[in-house]
C-alpha cells in the first residue's frame, strides 16, 4: 500500500464529501459496468452495436467543449518562473480558493481513485500519477488514453507519484437528480502547482481540462520534470516511416492542437513503396540513449483526436481505429444509430441529431457536430501502429519537425542550418487558432514549439532547455530540425498544397536529407528543396504552384522581424542570447537577400 496515496485520500474524502470511494481495477469489466451506469443516467448513448461495437455517444454541455486556457494557471512559488506565456497564480491564494470550491463538492457522488501510467507499464522513461475525479467519464476516458488500474499501483508500491485531483464541480443535494455532463462552467481552474508535482482541475469535465494525464500532466507537468532531469517532454506526434529499400527512420513533429498531428502520424503515402506507422499523434517524451541519439516514446495509449474533417479520404487508419471501443464526444447521431460529422462522408445525411441534441438538417444553422468534436479511442486498435510502440526504451529519432497553420509566408518545407537555429525556428512558430481552445478561431497566434499552452515554466528557460538539449548531444546524432506549412493558400483562399498522403513527397525529402541523399538550396530562412529533389511523379499540381510552396518570399519574412523582435522582449532577460544572435543573423542574410 501506497501509505501517502492513503493519506492523500482521506484528506480529499474529508474535504469533497463523496458517497462513495471506489479503487479503479481498470478491468473491461469496470468500464462496461461504468458505461452502462452511464447510460442508464442519461450522460453516455450506446451506439448501434452492428455499426460501432462498444462505442458510446457522449454529449458535453455546450459551456464546456474545449481547454480553457484563460483559467489554467501555473502556480509556481515565484510569478516569474511561470514567464509570460503562462497566467500564474499565487500557491496559497489559490489553495483557499480550490479548498472553497473543493468543499463538499463530491456530494451524492462517487469519487474514483484512478492510477495511472504515462508511458509503458514499467519503462524507465515512463511516470506514473493517481487521478482522483468524481466523473465516471473521465475514468472510461483515462482507460483509453493511459494504462490504467490495479497494475499501476502494483508498480507504484511506495514509490512517489503525481496527484491530479478533478472534479466537475457539481454536488448533488439528497435526492437532487443529476444532469448529464455535470459541470460548473462558469468556474472553472485548471491548476498546477510545478514545485509540488500536484494537479487540480475544478468545474470541467471535458479533454484536456479533465483527462489530467494528458496536457497536464504529461506537458505542463513533464515540462517541468523534463528541464530538471536533462529529457524532453514536447507535443509533437511520433512517426516511424521506411522508404522502398526497407530503410526505417522516426520522425517527431510540433504542431498545435488541431493542425492535423493526428492524420500526419498515420497518413498513407501515395509515393510508391513508402510506409508510415504510428508511435503517437500528440506527445513525446524524448531521453538521449547511451548511444547518444535521442529516443521517444508515446506516453499515452490512445488518441484523443479531432472528429470533423476526420474521413476514408483524409485518414483511414484514424476511421480504422474508430470503428469500434470508442467514445464519441459532441459528434451528430444518425437516425440508425451511428455516429457523423462534417467532413466524414462526401454527402451530408439528410436528417441527424446535432451534438446539441436537437433535430438537424443540411438547412439547419451552425455545424451538426461541434468543431472540437473528439473520438477518444485505443491506439492499439490503429491498423498503422508501429511494432516499436510500446518499446520502453523509446525510437531513435533522426529528424524533429515544426509546423503550424500559416495561410501565407512560410513555405512547405525547409531545414535549419543547426540545432540552434532549429531552436529559433521552434521559437518563432506562429499558427492560426483552432477551435481546440475556447476563443476566436483563425488569428494568428505566436504558438513556440507547439508549447504555448502547454509549457509548465518560463518559456524563456524552456528555450534555454532547447539550446541546452542541442549541446548535450553532438550534432551527427541529434535530430536534424524542419519546419512544414500545409496550409498556404492562394489569394482567393484556395489551399495550395493537397495535404494528407501527399505530404509524404515532403516526409521523403526530409528521410533522405537525413542520409544527405536530397538535394537543397541554401536560402536566408534554410535549407528548401530543389525543384528536382522533391518527388512530383503523379503528383496533380501545376508547376507554379510548386514554386510558389517553396518559394522564400523574402519581404514577407522581412515583414515578420519586428513581431518576432517584440514577442522575443516579453521574455526579457531570460530570453537566450543565442537566439537574438539567430534573429539578427536572419535579418542580415535577408537584407542581403533582397
Ligand atoms: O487538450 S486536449 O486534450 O483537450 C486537445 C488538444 O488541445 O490537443
Ligand atoms: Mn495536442
Amino acid at each position: 500500500m501506497n501509505e501517502e496515496l492513503n493519506s492523500w485520500i482521506d484528506e480529499v474524502v474529508a474535504l469533497c464529501r463523496p458517497e462513495h470511494v471506489v479503487w479503479c481495477d481498470g478491468s473491461q469489466t469496470e468500464y462496461d459496468r461504468l458505461c452502462a451506469e452511464m447510460v442508464e443516467s442519461g450522460t453516455l448513448i450506446k451506439l448501434n452495436v452492428q455499426l460501432r461495437p462498444g462505442s458510446y455517444l457522449c454529449r458535453s454541455d455546450p459551456g464546456d467543449v474545449a481547454r480553457v486556457e484563460d483559467r489554467t494557471f501555473i502556480a509556481s512559488q515565484i510569478e516569474t518562473d511561470a514567464g509570460p506565456t503562462n497566467n500564474w497564480i499565487e500557491p496559497a491564494e489559490i489553495k483557499t480558493t480550490l479548498n472553497g470550491l473543493f468543499d463538499g463538492c463530491m456530494r451524492g457522488r462517487t469519487l474514483y481513485v484512478i492510477p495511472f501510467s504515462m508511458g509503458p507499464l514499467g519503462s524507465p522513461i515512463s511516470h506514473i500519477g493517481v487521478q482522483l475525479s468524481d466523473s465516471p467519464y473521465v475514468v472510461c476516458s483515462m482507460r483509453i488514453m493511459t494504462r490504467m488500474g490495479q497494475a499501476v499501483l502494483d508498480v507504484l508500491g511506495n514509490n512517489p507519484f503525481i496527484k491530479c485531483m478533478h472534479s466537475v464541480g457539481h454536488p448533488l443535494a439528497d435526492g437532487e437528480a443529476d444532469v448529464p455532463w455535470p459541470c460548473d462552467a462558469d468556474n472553472k481552474y485548471i491548476v498546477h502547482f510545478p514545485e509540488e508535482r500536484t494537479i487540480m482541475s475544478y468545474g470541467s469535465g471535458y479533454g484536456g481540462n479533465a483527462l489530467l494525464g494528458k496536457k497536464c500532466f504529461a506537458l505542463r507537468m513533464a515540462s517541468v520534470m523534463a528541464r530538471d532531469e536533462g529529457w524532453m517532454a514536447e507535443h509533437m506526434l511520433i512517426l516511424g516511416i521506411t522508404n522502398p529499400a526497407n530503410e526505417k527512420k522516426y520522425i517527431a513533429a510540433a504542431f498545435p492542437s488541431a493542425c492535423g498531428k493526428t492524420n500526419l502520424s498515420m497518413l498513407i503515402p501515395t509515393l510508391p513503396g513508402w510506409k508510415v506507422e504510428c508511435i503517437g499523434d500528440d506527445i513525446a517524451w524524448m531521453k538521449f540513449g547511451e548511444d547518444g541519439r535521442l529516443y521517444a516514446i508515446n506516453p499515452e495509449a490512445g488518441f484523443f483526436g479531432v472528429a470533423p474533417g476526420t474521413s476514408l479520404a483524409t485518414n483511414p487508419n484514424a476511421m480504422g481505429t474508430l470503428t469500434r471501443n470508442s467514445i464519441f464526444t459532441n459528434v451528430a447521431l444518425t437516425p440508425d444509430g451511428d455516429v457523423w460529422w462534417e467532413g466524414m462522408t462526401k454527402d451530408t445525411p439528410a436528417s441527424l441529431t446535432s451534438w446539441l441534441g436537437e433535430d438537424w438538417t443540411p438547412q439547419s444553422e451552425g455545424p451538426a457536430a461541434h468543431p472540437n468534436a473528439r473520438f477518444t479511442t485505443p491506439a492499439a486498435q490503429c491498423p498503422a501502429m508501429d511494432p516499436a510502440w510500446e518499446d520502453p526504451k523509446g525510437v531513435p529519432i533522426s529528424a524533429i519537425i515544426f509546423g503550424g497553420r500559416r495561410e501565407s509566408t512560410v513555405p512547405l518545407v525547409h531545414e535549419a542550418f543547426s540545432w540552434q537555429h532549429g531552436t529559433f525556428m521552434g521559437a518563432i512558430m506562429a499558427s492560426e487558432k483552432t477551435a481546440a481552445a475556447a476563443g476566436k478561431v483563425g488569428v494568428l497566434r505566436h504558438d513556440p514549439f507547439a508549447m504555448l499552452p502547454f509549457c509548465g515554466y518560463h518559456m524563456g528557460d524552456y528555450f534555454d532547455h532547447w539550446l541546452g538539449i542541442g549541446d548535450k548531444g553532438s550534432p551527427d546524432k541529434l535530430p536534424r530540425i524542419f519546419y512544414v506549412n500545409w496550409f498556404r493558400t492562394t489569394a482567393d483562399g484556395k489551399w495550395l498544397w493537397p495535404g494528407f498522403g501527399e505530404n509524404s513527397r515532403v516526409l521523403r525529402w526530409i528521410f533522405e536529407r537525413c542520409e544527405e541523399s536530397a538535394a537543397a538550396e541554401k536560402t536566408p530562412i534554410g535549407y528548401l528543396p530543389t525543384l528536382d529533389a522533391f518527388d512530383t511523379a503523379n503528383l496533380d499540381l501545376p508547376t507554379e504552384d510548386l514554386a510558389e510552396l517553396l518559394r522564400v518570399d523574402v519581404a514577407a519574412w522581412i515583414g515578420e522581424l519586428d513581431g518576432i523582435r517584440e514577442y522575443f522582449a516579453t521574455f526579457g532577460d531570460r530570453l537566450p542570447a543565442a537566439l537574438d544572435d539567430e534573429l539578427a543573423a536572419l535579418e542580415e542574410r535577408l537584407n542581403t537577400a533582397i
